[in-house]
């Protein structure tokens, strides 16, 4: 039996890589590049979703990459794709990081690109170009470095006790990852050149190592980058999109993050039954729509900046994600906590390992990484301008509501015999968006006093969404919007939020993709501030809009809607 499905596996593989002409020049070597099929065929024997191995028993223990279990993996497109370095992880001692007692000072200070003199991107730029000349088999080198963000999200390796892969995008892991990666790419860049420290900037840079050459061409500067891009161009000029951008920024950031939750992502925990797909506000966008708009349209899969296996091979990338780092920071001050996001085990004892500047592999865990200062850095403050872009109801509130009064064939989609009245099925079936779908939701009644309102956040939850074949799509959600929903965007104050798939190729090479049902995701956004905007934060219901974006829809499935409250 397991013979077999080594032997079907196999054949397919090389099917698979015999056939593996997408590419020209650069990219050919990147696919199906598998040197170690024996090794591979090792993880495709258990394919399966139950626990095989001992031990997988789903509690809320931290996850760690089972560091000798490193395989190939698939790229979002599922073709196989191979980066685990030369030699074994697993043959090398691993240093437990350790903070420093005292918090390191100077602190290296981190700058946005766009403000700097040339000489002071020059030395960046001197120490990235070290980096990209040395031997690929080092650690230090670029290609390594870039490997890195393939690893953890591709599923190269395993996590530890368990057969599931280890993903760290989409859930609680997104943040805390991503630091701990550039925290050691800024030590290595800083090693060959004292001053060097990250730079940061919204968008890409082009110039010297800075540059790349996969990046779609007609998005180069002076386009000012489309925060919540659709993969459709949309003719703004620079003043409107930097506004639109500006009330996207205002929702991603403040009234539609009032939440760990729904800032940082899912609480995503050990083994198949700790998987979950939900990430926060600023990982779905900027985050995910930044790396559409840089990776360039005309390679399979957005290569570089649009593919996780090829992402941070683009220098824009480590300037990217310093900015998403960045605006962690500014979310924490701006929510006025000094509390860990979160205090469970299983997000502060789950650890990742890195190379460090003096090329000893370390493990580190995500408590070390919640505080910059500890680590010895900052970011230099620059104005927030999209804190005074609070959006305005594209309708006067009291127009749309006798307009929604009179839209009672809206409700036909309204799911009756539901005790607690607070979820919207539709019909019990999955809904396709292939059109726009709008639905009354009933809103949770709270309970006790109207004290408790302020910690109480009420959430719009979209649940049970599947995207057949993992393709890319993208949807916007809208509360009690009677405007022309093509038209309607961040800058209405309907605006809830928005869904970005990109595509995840989230099983093994060998399992079939539409068995994964737990991959189905759910998307949360904070809407109590909308409701006061828009008056509606004393009504029963609101009534939402799921409208499909760039074509995608007809591959959306959604289960239903529900309105929470989230404490
Ligand atoms: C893995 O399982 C072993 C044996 O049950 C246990 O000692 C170890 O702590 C587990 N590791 C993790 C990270 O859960
Ligand atoms: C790590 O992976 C190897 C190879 O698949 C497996 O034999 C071993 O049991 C795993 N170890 C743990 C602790 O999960
Ligand atoms: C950066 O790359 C683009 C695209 O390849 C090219 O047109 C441009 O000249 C490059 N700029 C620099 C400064 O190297
Ligand atoms: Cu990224």
């Amino acid at each position: 039996m397991g013979q077999r499905v080594h032997l079907v596996a196999a054949a397919l593989l090389l099917a698979i890589l015999i056939t593996a002409n997408w590419f020209s020049g650069d990219l050919r070597d990147l696919i199906g590049y598998c040197p170690r099929i024996g090794y591979l065929l090792q993880t495709v024997n258990g394919v399966g979703r139950g626990p095989s191995v001992a031990g997988d028993n789903h509690d809320n223990r931290p996850l760690a990459a089972n560091l000798s279990a490193c395989h190939a993996s698939l790229t979002d497109a599922d073709r196989p794709t191979y980066c685990c370095p030369p030699r074994r992880d697993a043959d090398q001692i691993v240093v437990e990081f350790q903070l420093p007692e005292i918090a390191p000072s100077p602190l290296r200070v981190r700058r946005p690109a766009h403000l700097l003199d040339s000489d002071y991107v020059a030395k960046y730029e001197k120490a990235v170009a070290i980096m990209k000349s040395l031997p690929s088999d080092h650690p230090h080198s670029f290609l390594r470095q870039a490997n890195n963000h393939c690893l953890y999200c591709t599923g190269s390796y395993n996590q530890v006790n368990s057969t599931s892969l280890f993903k760290i995008h989409r859930s609680w892991f997104f943040f805390p990852w991503h630091r701990a990666f550039l925290y050691f790419h800024e030590r290595i860049l800083g090693s060959s050149s004292a001053t060097t420290h990250l730079l940061y900037r919204i968008g890409f840079y082009t110039r010297g190592a800075f540059n790349s050459t996969q990046r779609e061409p007609g998005h180069l500067p002076p386009h000012v980058a489309d925060l919540n891009y659709q993969r459709e161009e949309t003719g703004r000029k620079p003043e409107e999109q930097m506004a639109v951008n500006l009330a996207f920024m205002y929702h991603q950031m403040v009234s539609g993050a009032r939440k760990a939750e729904l800032f940082m992502g899912c609480k995503l925990t050990a083994g198949a039954e700790g998987g979950c797909d939900g990430p926060g506000t600023i990982e779905d966008a900027p985050h995910n729509t930044v790396h559409e708009w840089v990776g360039n349209g005309l390679n399979p899969e957005r290569e570089y900046m649009g593919a996780f296996y090829t992402a941070a091979r683009d220098p824009a990338f480590y300037a990217h994600h310093a900015n998403i780092d960045r605006l962690w920071t500014v979310w924490r001050k701006i929510m006025d906590s000094a509390a860990p996001d979160f205090t469970e085990s299983s997000w502060l004892d789950t650890s990742f390992t890195f190379y460090d500047e003096n090329l000893r592999f370390v493990r580190i865990k995500v408590r070390d990484c919640l505080d910059p200062a500890k680590l010895g850095y900052a970011y230099e403050n620059i104005d927030l301008p999209w804190l005074n872009a609070r959006p305005k109801p594209a309708v006067p509130p009291e127009v749309a509501r006798n307009i929604l009064k009179k839209k009672d064939e809206w409700s036909t989609l309204l799911a009756s015999g539901n005790p607690d009245g607070q979820t919207t099925y539709f019909n019990n079936e999955e809904q396709a968006l292939g059109a726009t779908v709008r639905a009354r939701v009933q809103r949770p009644r709270r309970h006790g006093a109207q004290a408790e309102k302020g910690e109480e956040e009420e959430i719009l939850v979209v649940y049970g969404i599947h995207v057949l074949g993992d393709v890319y799509a993208k949807f916007d959600v809208f509360v009690n919007l009677v405007a022309d929903e093509k038209k309607a965007g961040p800058l209405a104050r309907e605006f809830a939020g928005t869904f970005v798939n990109t595509p995840r190729g989230a099983r093994r090479v060998g399992e079939d993709r539409l068995s994964a049902a737990w991959r189905k995701s759910t998307l949360k956004l904070g809407i109590s501030e909308l409701l006061e905007d828009l008056k509606a934060d004393r009504d029963e219901n609101v009534w939402v809009s799921l409208v499909p974006r760039a074509g995608s829809g007809a591959n959306i499935m959604v289960d239903g809607i529900r309105i929470e409250l989230l404490r």
